[in-house]
């Protein structure tokens, strides 16, 4: 038996429904920081009417006393194990009172209930709950939680958890008793308790149907005014949710809590969110616009969860991107209503072609619902999740807007109150629409990206154009055999200076298509990244640059740039190779000449074509990355477009004028266009003054962080200076803290791996807070390529080192942090030896299940 097996993986295929279920959960809990007592009592009901053996989930317990319908029971009478306590012979009905001890205090793992600067809060998605208490820790067993907090008031005057408050009493001793009850029957995962001394900005939202739902942010004293953003974004949300799905909230109150220890962004725990407060806490001075977006967006995810998770949620944790594929794309949809679509959709497109395309092609490439499992939180990914909101995409450009709302009002007519599979979601999608879904479904079996390989042949005789279209996905790592996908393929046919649009559905291998058009016509292929897959068709330089002009879709437009910069990285890296120059050709000079003269009216789509593709981007193109190669090129690219355009860029940049600052969409956009310029100007002799200038002057966090970005990339000489301003500015704010910390991890020169000792000796540095630990590590490995792969293997040793030093500490951190070092076979032969070394070396210490499951799937 291998090891994995012995650690004992879950399967898809194995799943039983539960012989014993749990209807009603009550839980007291008086709170202490290192011995909390729990006294949890539940109502268990056999699904069989027959007595037999209940075997709950528990971990790290220290288990009291069990008591039967009021009987204690004898320790001998169940079983307790690291994993599980067993209790053979319970009736078909029955009470079970558990007594339990907790430890706040000693969890670093911040799973379960823990302490975040000294407040009270839990994560129990996926299965933290059984850090908590033994319980049929699964999303199928779903019972009425009705929650006692005892603490003292003076400490923790905000005693919250799920539902609606149902009393609150003082008792003699100082300490307060608050009770509540959530009437949707849910899931362990949802769970929630919070306690500690916040401010609370309050709002309140009137449904559509006019009830009133308070809404409250609990945030750090102090922090109230930056907690406004985040309340208008809920009600926006809230807003949204109704017009476009019909979907009201449920409870009287609506609480979100931002704390500063959490592993993720935020859960949407029923009526009482936890967020990550980078997520949560906005103002200009110290947030950047992204901040800004991400900010609604999360907020908006973790609000459409309510329906789309909460009311109804997944039967098991293989179906998770059934809430999490679908929360998203409903969250993508949203941020498009409340800003441009095209950038929107251009942002969804990167992350598929960066982070999921690299996923799948490499050591833990999985369909959006997994087939097996070691470690759940290891499937929080982003196959799961975006990816799964790009096959929920395809659903909706399939049935079209009208068809997909169809489908979804009949999944939630359906399946409210339920868990429920992805087969249900697509079921209901074919019965509202009165199409067969089967050869869809494949999308959720299959891992893998896709290649879509066109050819086109135009017949002047017959005026016909055909498009030869062949689609081949290779084996992955955890699947050697695929099947032809169901593919919608949107096209414009550029001809006679219009634009006609199609929509192909491409369900074979291998599939012609016929056009009857009068002139030879350029086609637009995959307009809107219509489905997940590579495209390959040999685009000539002139037509990609009228795809850029005339193309009705904008991400059409900008993907017809970005192929023609990888066009230019192949080039580029083949003219490096024999010695030779590579100047980048007259007309890609000449098209950005004429953006720059005459910007588009959206700066902000300006600005994006105007960018040179990132790193990671263009690396994901090659089979084997020639890491240095790459960022050479890249910054090669950059360093002449802008000497050949300085003075383009400077008319352009003085064109911009800031305005006082406001987080308006043609404010952002203006800045963007405003930090591209910078950017290039930074790389020119003479731009200190205006670096400078921007850096001083401006009055936003946006604007500031550009000029640092700015010299960051181009290791201009003022980033030393400015980066010490910085640091003295916020060295009292950790979240803006966070931003120079990834800043001076992600330096492009030998120097970062002293500065990377010294930031973890940071007086704000805190191995505990994976916020810290992100900003600076993740930073290194996705925005320092050059150094993180250095020749040596140090860059490799470092993150190893960091990983093993969290594994101990949070492993959920940890097996995050692991993922650029498992993808070893991409890149030359040297580096596959230092990375394939430092993993092996992982291996043969005691691991966590997170983090063994990774390393271990890499080395097969
Ligand atoms: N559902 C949570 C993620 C939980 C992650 C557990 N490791 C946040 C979200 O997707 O909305
Ligand atoms: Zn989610």
């Amino acid at each position: 038996m291998s090891e994995l097996s012995s650690r004992q993986a879950k399967k898809l295929s194995d799943y039983k429904a539960p012989e014993f279920t749990i209807t009603d959960v009550e839980l007291s809990f008086e709170l202490s920081p290192e011995a909390t007592a729990l006294t949890a009592v539940y109502q268990v009901v056999s699904a069989s009417g027959k007595a037999g053996t209940l075997i709950l989930d528990g971990q790290e317990l220290k288990l009291l006393s069990v008591s039967l319908d009021g009987q204690l029971l004898n320790a001998d009478s169940y079983q307790v194990t690291a994993e599980q306590l067993i209790l053979p012979g319970m009736p078909a009905k029955a009470q079970l009172e558990l007594k339990i001890e907790l430890n706040p205090k000693a969890n670093t793992a911040l799973e379960g209930l823990y302490l975040s600067n000294g407040a009270y809060c839990t994560q129990c998605e996926a299965e933290g709950f059984r850090r908590i208490s033994y319980y049929l820790d699964r999303p199928d067993v779903l019972a009425r939680f009705t929650t006692h907090i005892i603490a003292d008031d003076n400490t923790y005057p905000a005693l919250l958890s799920n539902g609606n408050l149902v009393s609150s009493t003082l008792l003699p001793d100082g300490r307060r008793h608050v009770t509540w009850v959530d009437p949707f029957p849910k899931p362990s995962y949802l769970f929630a308790l919070v306690a500690g001394d916040f401010d609370c900005l309050k709002g309140s939202y009137t449904t559509g149907s006019g009830r009133e739902v308070a809404l409250e942010f609990y945030v750090d004293k102090g922090n109230k005014q930056r907690a406004h953003f985040a309340l208008e974004s809920l009600k926006r949300a809230m807003l949204w949710d109704e017009q476009s799905f019909g979907l009201e909230y449920d409870l009287d109150v609506y609480m979100v809590v931002a704390v500063d220890f959490f592993n993720m962004g935020a859960m949407e725990n029923k009526g009482l969110n936890v967020f990550n407060s980078k997520y949560v806490l906005a103002d200009q001075s110290s947030a950047t616009d992204t901040d800004f977006f991400n900010i609604e967006s999360i907020i908006g995810h973790e609000y459409f969860h309510n329906w789309t998770g909460n009311r109804v949620t997944c039967r098991d944790w293989f179906q998770l991107s059934l809430k999490e594929g679908l929360t998203v794309f409903r969250d993508q949809q949203f941020s498009a209503d409340m800003g441009s679509a095209t950038l929107n959709r251009i942002d969804a497109v990167k992350t598929i072609r960066t982070a999921q395309f690299a996923e799948d092609a490499g050591p833990m490439a999985h369909p959006i619902r997994p087939q097996q499992v070691l470690e759940m939180n290891n499937f929080y990914t982003v196959t799961v999740y975006d990816k799964g909101a790009e096959v929920i995409r395809m659903l909706h450009t399939l049935l079209g807007q009208a068809g997909f709302r169809k489908g979804m009002d009949l999944y939630f007519k359906r399946h409210d109150g339920q868990a429920v599979t992805c087969d249900d979601f697509v079921s209901a999608m074919q019965d509202a629409n009165g199409r067969d879904l089967t050869l869809f479904s494949r999308w959720y079996q299959q891992s893998g990206t896709p290649q879509l390989k066109v050819h086109s042949h135009y017949d002047a005789k017959k005026r016909e154009f055909k498009l030869l279209m062949q689609q081949h996905t290779a084996g992955t790592a955890d699947q050697a055999e695929k099947l032809p996908l169901l593919l919608p393929v949107r096209l414009e046919l550029l001809a006679e200076g219009k634009s006609y649009p199609y929509l192909l559905e491409m369900t074979e291998a291998e599939q012609e298509f016929t056009f009857a058009v009068s002139q030879k016509p350029i086609p637009v292929l995959l307009a809107d990244f219509s489905a997940p897959v590579k495209l390959h068709y040999q685009y000539q330089m002139d037509e990609l640059l009228l795809i850029a002009r005339d193309a009705k879709d904008g991400v059409a437009r900008w993907d017809a740039i970005q192929q023609l910069w990888q066009m230019q990285v192949i080039a580029a890296i083949d003219a490096k190779n024999t010695g030779a120059e590579y100047l980048l050709p007259g007309e890609l000079l000449e098209f950005y000449r004429q953006l720059l003269a005459k910007p588009l009216e959206d700066l902000a789509f300006t600005a994006e074509l105007l960018t040179v593709p990132g790193y990671d981007m263009v690396a994901e193109q090659f089979d084997e990355i020639p890491v240095q190669d790459l960022v050479w090129v890249l910054q090669n690219f950059q360093q002449q477009l802008a000497t050949k355009l300085v003075e383009q860029w400077r008319l352009c940049y003085k064109s911009l004028h800031p305005a006082a600052y406001q987080y308006q969409e043609q404010h952002v956009a203006k800045r963007a266009l405003r930090s591209v310029c910078l950017q290039y100007l930074a790389f020119v002799v003479g731009s200190d003054e205006l670096l400078r200038q921007q850096y001083q002057h401006s009055d936003n966090m946006t604007d500031q962080l550009a000029v640092l970005r700015s010299c960051r990339t181009a290791s201009h000489p003022l980033f030393a200076e400015l980066m010490a301003d910085f640091e003295q500015r916020w060295n009292n704010d950790v979240l803006v803290l966070d931003k120079w910390f990834s800043l001076s991890a992600s330096y492009p020169q030998s120097s970062v791996f002293d500065t990377l000792e010294q930031l973890t000796a940071h007086p704000q540095f805190s191995w505990q807070n994976p916020n810290r630990v992100r900003a600076v590590f993740g930073a290194f490995y996705q925005q320092n390529p050059q150094m993180f792969h250095s020749a040596d293997g140090k860059g490799y040793q470092v993150l190893a080192d960091v990983v093993l030093k969290m594994d101990s500490i949070n492993p959920q951190v940890a097996a995050r942090l692991v993922t650029p070092l498992l993808s070893w076979k991409r890149y030359q032969a040297q580096s596959q030896l230092q990375l394939k070394s430092v993993l092996q070396t992982m291996l043969a210490k005691d691991l966590s299940d997170d983090l063994y499951e990774k390393v271990s799937k890499s080395l097969n």
